[in-house]
């Protein structure tokens, strides 16, 4: 494959980028009454409006040649068909095939994966029914009212954005918390208000061997069977998501309550695999389905959709363009919407952990940046905090603005007046306020310098209709879609993890150390052996 920045595409784009690098927004819009509509794509339910961002149709055109060159359609087709594009792991990638419907064959390894998954989605949905119809009781009969998922990192962040955005869709007898922390406090502060007998812990890991989880789950055992006084409760307190059935039925789950995956399933594309047992329990199997139904219909979308018009393709397109030749150091995501409070921290595990990689395909280190930093809180909270620097700081943050016409409250006026801001906020950051304006609105002399708005900060509009099950998965899936399109471009393996695989071995070495016993001989360097030393005197 050739170097990226030796591709022809590459080289017209840093040309062309010369003569864009100056140019204004207001003039972009001044010039083109036909810009808006022309820069805006469809598809599976998610409007996008892209004309508020600093390209013009020869950007454009660039762009998609780039995406051309560096064959993202072709690995886009690998991925699908199952072909073990996750290299440096010698693993296929087929999130995409857990959203399939039944009769779909995608094979991996001459084996079609697609009856497996709906086997394993139809032993969800049995047993969701039965925990939430209550036909599914605990240890002394009472039926289950608070669910925990143990999990971390993508056997976590999925399961708890979903139930914060999709809760006026769940069962509201029905409570759902999540434990990630090792930190002690999150697995107290979840639990210490619970009624045990009406508990089911969902322990949820891939390889069912990660110290946080681990530690949660035994914690969790012992609570349970402390407070109901038999260790036979936990057949009827735990149920377990991993691809480590040895693993689980060695910790004492009742097989019936294990609910498998596999490995071509990357954690942080894990979420509406069983991995989303939570999910399902909240919102429902027919809710699940919509949600996988919509995931899916991105899925088409991706694969079919002209490339002008391809949403996952542009959004990871633009990300490239201020990321490589802007040298835009981060993306701020802004959902104007509270039911997507964890929606950035969700994109910031997919985006960072997928694409915060410094190596290409053949191991060789890139000479151009790769995953931007990825940010955000919802508006109009941020607006009040670190929006100021967004309009008036030095650097240039490229944001993801996300909202729905209708509301999930029945406070329509509340919602006119979020959707009021958020759109004024992409407005005042593209178009800023000139001097001529402040003084045309009578701002004094003396303040007017510091009160100008440079404009010129590019947003892309995402808008659907309503947040319903069907588009937090296309949602979602635009996004995975956009990471694998940025990945396919930079020619890095977007689905392997060594960065974190590392922190897991890490702190095993730290651990014994910290024993009650005598100070144990310490080899670190000066600076951990003195932060040992201190934390075993101060520890009380
Ligand atoms: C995701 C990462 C990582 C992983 C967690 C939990 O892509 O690999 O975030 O999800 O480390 O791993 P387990 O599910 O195996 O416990």
């Amino acid at each position: 494959m050739t170097a990226l920045i030796a591709t022809p595409a590459w080289q017209a784009l840093k040309a062309h980028y010369a003569s864009i690098e100056g140019v204004h927004l207001r003039t972009l819009f001044d010039g083109d009454p036909g810009r808006a509509e022309r820069f805006s794509a469809e598809g599976s339910g998610i409007f996008l409006d892209y004309s508020k961002n600093r390209i013009t149709d020869e950007t454009l055109r660039l762009l998609l040649r780039l995406a051309d060159e560096r064959g993202v359609a072709q690995r886009r087709d690998a991925m699908f068909a199952g072909e073990k594009i996750n290299a440096t792991e010698r693993r296929a990638v087929l999130h995409v095939a857990l959203r399939a419907p039944s009769g779909t064959r995608i094979e991996t390894d001459g084996a079609d994966v697609v009856p497996g998954v709906h086997k394993v989605l139809d032993a969800m949905a049995g047993f969701a029914t039965r925990v939430r119809s209550g036909a599914f009781t605990g240890h002394t009969g009472k039926r289950i009212r608070t669910v925990v998922n143990i999990g971390i990192g993508g056997s976590y962040l999925g399961p708890a954005m979903a139930y914060r955005a999709l809760r006026p869709y769940s069962d509201r007898s029905m409570e759902f918390r999540f434990v990630a922390n090792v930190d002690g406090a999150d697995f107290h502060e979840a639990t210490q208000d619970l009624d045990a007998a009406e508990t089911l812990f969902i322990v949820s890991s891939k390889t069912f061997t990660t110290l946080e989880t681990m530690t949660n789950a035994a914690t969790a055992r012992a609570w349970l069977t402390g407070k109901l006084g038999s260790d036979a409760a936990v057949a009827k307190h735990f149920a377990a998501v991993s691809t480590n059935i040895a693993g689980v039925t060695t910790f004492g789950i009742d097989p019936a309550n294990i609910f498998g995956f596999w490995d071509w399933v990357g954690g942080r594309y894990s979420m509406d695999s069983a991995i989303g047992l939570s999910t399902m329990i909240a919102i429902g199997p027919e809710n699940y389905r919509a949600m996988l139904g919509g995931f899916h219909a991105m899925d088409r979308h991706f694969r079919t959709a002209p490339p002008e018009r391809n949403l996952p393709l542009l959004l990871g397109l633009l990300t490239v363009w201020y990321n490589n030749f802007f040298g835009a150091q981060t993306v701020g995501v802004m959902p104007y919407s509270a039911h997507l409070a964890r929606f950035p921290a969700y994109l910031q595990q997919l985006q960072m952990e997928s694409n915060g990689k410094h190596v290409d395909f053949g191991g060789n280190p890139v000479d151009y940046q790769t995953g931007p930093v990825i940010w955000g809180e919802p508006g109009t909270d941020g607006q009040h905090s670190f929006y100021q620097l967004l309009h008036q700081g030095t650097k240039l943050v490229p944001c993801d603005m996300i909202g729905f016409c209708q509301p999930l409250s029945p406070l329509t006026d509340q919602h006119d007046l979020l959707m009021a801001n958020l759109f004024a906020q992409a407005e005042a950051l593209a178009f800023g306020k000139t001097d001529a304006e402040l003084k045309a609105d009578g701002s004094p002399d003396f303040q007017r310098p510091y009160r100008v708005m440079e404009g010129n900060r590019p947003t892309n509009m995402i808008l659907a209709d309503k947040l319903d099950p069907a588009t937090l998965g296309s949602l979602v899936a635009l996004y995975e879609h956009s990471v694998f399109t940025q990945g396919a471009i930079w020619a890095i393996d977007s689905f392997d993890q060594w960065g974190v695989e590392l922190g897991k071995a890490l702190a095993s070495r730290i651990v014994p150390e910290l024993g009650r016993g005598a100070e144990p001989d310490l080899t670190h360097d000066a600076s951990t052996n003195a932060l040992i030393r201190r934390y075993r005197r101060l520890r009380g």
